[in-house]
């Protein structure tokens, strides 16, 4: 399908989805959000994908939710339309990997979106943060909830209450994203995380997936329970079989997803 606020490329098992609305720094509308929601739905039922990236420009991952959009609405059309609140639950339902490759700007509702991919790798350009205070508003699209769970109360209280933006090096030191690598390098440093996961075990990256997000949804011993029962199931699947052959013969595992 044909896309006009994003690019998507599918090549050795890695879609890679590039938000490009330049002109406004991708700053997220709703027909980018569709966008992105129907190529993240297409990316996770095909064949061909075993690991999703999603990035932006040099400049911007995406500098927020397109505030030109948002200016005249009232109260009742935000609450009546659910304003992002369907593209925010299909998102959540991708059950494939989902790196952020995050470059330039990351603000508002570009932070957000970030955050709700499964991991972010950082440019060393990168700027994180919450400035929807400076609009005289708050985050809308789970920054209140998400950072606070990445970087602990004080530092988001601190990002949200001042509107001021994080740098990369800051963003690793707190746990905001996982690495940092040079601006030159993100996407290739990206893609090459995201073909060590296409080489695994689907079914095991998904049930990875599965069990780390449950972190954050249940108490300890709920979560140990939920993983242990993910864990015990593993071992009804041909790649689990074979992963531990391979290991055992000295040999790379070849996972069929079976
Ligand atoms: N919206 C619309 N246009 C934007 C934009 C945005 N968020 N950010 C940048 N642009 C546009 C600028 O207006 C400018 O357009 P032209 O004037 O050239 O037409 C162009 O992008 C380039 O931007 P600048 O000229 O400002 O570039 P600079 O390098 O000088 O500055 C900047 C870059 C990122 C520091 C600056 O653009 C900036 O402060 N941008 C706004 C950042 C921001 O406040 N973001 C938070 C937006 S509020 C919800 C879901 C989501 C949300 C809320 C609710 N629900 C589910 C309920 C999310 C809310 C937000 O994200």
């Amino acid at each position: 399908m044909a896309f006009d606020k994003i690019i998507v490329d599918i090549s050795d098992d890695i879609a890679t989805i590039t938000l490009n609305r330049p002109d406004a720094l991708n700053a997220l509308n709703s027909d980018l959000l569709s966008e992105l929601c129907m190529a993240l739905e297409e990316a996770d039922a095909s064949d061909k994908v075993r690991c999703i990236i999603i990035t932006g420009s040099e400049k911007a991952f995406a500098a927020g939710a397109d505030i030109s959009d948002m200016a005249s609405k009232s109260f009742v059309e935000m609450y009546t339309s659910r304003y992002f609140e369907n593209e925010s639950d299909r998102f959540n339902r991708i059950r494939k990997p989902i790196i952020a490759a995050v470059a330039g700007y990351a603000l508002g509702g570009g932070c957000e979106l970030a955050m709700m991919c499964d991991f972010i790798i950082a440019a060393d350009n990168a700027k994180f943060g919450q400035p929807e205070i400076n609009l005289g508003v708050i985050a809308g699209l789970g920054g209140t909830q998400r950072l606070t769970r990445f970087v602990g109360k004080s530092k988001s209280m601190d990002m949200h209450l001042t509107g001021r933006f994080m740098d990369a090096e800051e963003a690793e030191r707190c746990g905001l994203v996982s690495r940092v690598v040079p601006v030159k390098k993100l996407m290739s440093e990206t893609r090459a995380a995201a073909e060590k996961i296409a080489e695994k075990s689907q079914i095991a990256a998904i049930a990875a997936k599965d069990a780390v997000d449950r972190a954050y949804e249940t108490t300890l011993a709920e979560g140990l329970n939920y993983e242990r029962r993910l864990f015990n199931s593993l071992f009804a699947t041909e790649d689990q079989t074979e992963g531990m052959a391979a290991f055992l013969e000295k040999r790379e595992a070849q996972f069929r997803d079976r």
